[in-house]
């Protein structure tokens, strides 16, 4: 059995278990990674793209803002396309100056992975099996198999950084755990394509088609998705159906600024509004996917990762340089502030701009009622920016 001695175990190299490790190495304290896939399968998959201001902040702290800096695009505003009409929501004349940065986290991963590596990090992956023990005692473990041989991990704490389907939220007992949760009756399918996009910003559209949301990596690639049914086939889902989705669900007078292109990655996405508290158990700190889930309308599931991590890494760096417990004792209390703050705001956009079906007519019309009042007036407008671009930590 392979033995290693850490400070902080973190279990997950998505960006809230990346992120974590390179802030807590740049204060000196050590942690290992573990990680079940290959380091392919974690710079390959495509998730979130907009981002925070301070989750920028934090990637600077973290020393991987360079490409950011030359790479990600500043966006002042995004689109509302509503009843025919697309209306600039300006983010920056809103919030005195605030913006949020396009940049696709499989950007943020590959960053994030180079800069472990080049620090000497223990960043392990194909880790299998990963299992946790003894949270309740001041001498955490984790154990996983890598091939025929075990692997140990002794560490004074555990991050659960491993995602909606990782183990970490279940070490807590059920006699502990409260999970709130909300299933949506729809899903994203989203397209990656080489293609310029719509206009300069991104474009959220309410359509009686469905919604559909007109987003971007850079200047040649898109992102777009369109609404679909949970269960969507790709088989059924051609790229020129796809692409006709998009232009229909467009104002008409936008419909031609939709260029088509190679579309080269395809997927659904479910959508579900998701938090489990608390989200720390003796030993063990829950972060980001493993603790909440939220619609990706708001732009929020990154972000909140990175505030996680924002409390939790300055809560650990205290304990190790002052033997101060107040962080991580108010950790939980702390991040779920902010936690379902984003919720209700992903939650608040999810349902004004997404078609529920008319089985709910009326719901449908406070919706409508509720995006027509935002659009004509600056103080809904200025709550709306102010949430998008990312409450303070
Ligand atoms: P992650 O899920 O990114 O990372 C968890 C890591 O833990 C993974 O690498 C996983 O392999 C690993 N792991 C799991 N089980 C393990 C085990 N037993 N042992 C070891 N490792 C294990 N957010 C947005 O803001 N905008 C979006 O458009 C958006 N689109 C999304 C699309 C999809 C398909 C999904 C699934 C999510 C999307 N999200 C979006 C949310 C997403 O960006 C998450 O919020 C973000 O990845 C959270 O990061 P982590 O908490 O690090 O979790
Ligand atoms: C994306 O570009 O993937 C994206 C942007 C904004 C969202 C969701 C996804 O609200």
């Amino acid at each position: 059995m392979g033995v290693t001695r850490t400070q902080v175990g973190i279990i997950g190299a998505g960006p809230a278990g990346l992120l974590l490790a390179q802030l807590l190495d740049k204060a000196g304290i050590s942690s290992v990674v573990l990680e079940r896939r290959d380091r392919a399968y974690v710079e390959g998959r495509i998730r979130a793209g907009v981002l925070e201001q301070g989750t920028v902040d934090l990637l600077h702290q973290a020393g991987v803002g360079a490409r950011l800096d030359r790479e990600g695009l500043i966006h002042k505003g995004i689109y509302f396309s509503v009843q025919d009409r697309r209306t600039q929501i300006d983010l920056e004349d809103l919030t005195g100056g605030k913006h949020v940065v396009v940049y696709g986290q499989t950007e943020v991963t590959k960053d994030l992975i180079a800069a472990r590596f080049s620090a000497g990090g223990d960043l392990r992956f194909d880790c299998e099996g990963v299992a946790i023990h003894d949270v309740e005692t001041d001498r955490p473990r984790l154990t996983y198999q890598s091939g025929e041989e075990r692997h140990e991990v002794q560490c004074d704490f555990i991050a659960g950084c491993d995602g909606f389907h990782g183990p970490s939220r279940e070490a807590l007992p059920a006699s502990v755990l409260n999970v709130y949760e909300r299933v949506y009756p729809f899903g994203w399918l989203g397209i990656l394509a080489e293609a310029p996009p719509v206009v300069d910003e991104l474009i959220y559209s309410r359509h009686p088609r469905g919604f559909a949301l007109y987003s971007m990596r850079s200047m040649s690639v898109v992102r777009h998705y369109i609404q679909c049914v949970p269960d969507t086939d790709l088989e059924d889902w051609p790229d020129d159906r796809i692409w006709e989705e998009l232009r229909l669900r467009l104002a008409p007078e936008d419909q031609h600024l939709l260029k088509t292109g190679r579309v080269f990655e395809k997927s659904v996405t479910p959508m579900r509004s998701f938090v489990a508290e608390p989200m720390r158990f003796g030993r063990l700190f829950l972060a980001g996917d493993a603790a909440h889930i939220v619609p990706p309308t708001g732009a929020k599931g990154l972000n909140l990762a990175a505030g996680d991590v924002h409390y939790l890494s300055r809560a650990l760096i205290s304990f190790y340089a002052n033997n101060d417990v107040a962080g991580l004792d108010g950790y939980s209390q702390t991040a779920l502030a902010r936690v379902w703050k984003a919720q209700r705001f992903s939650w608040w956009m999810t349902s004004m701009l997404h078609n529920f079906g008319p089985s709910q007519d009326f719901d449908a019309r406070v919706c409508e009622a509720e995006l027509a009042y935002v659009l004509s007036s600056r103080a809904a407008m200025t709550s709306l920016a102010e949430n998008y671009v990312g409450l303070p930590f």
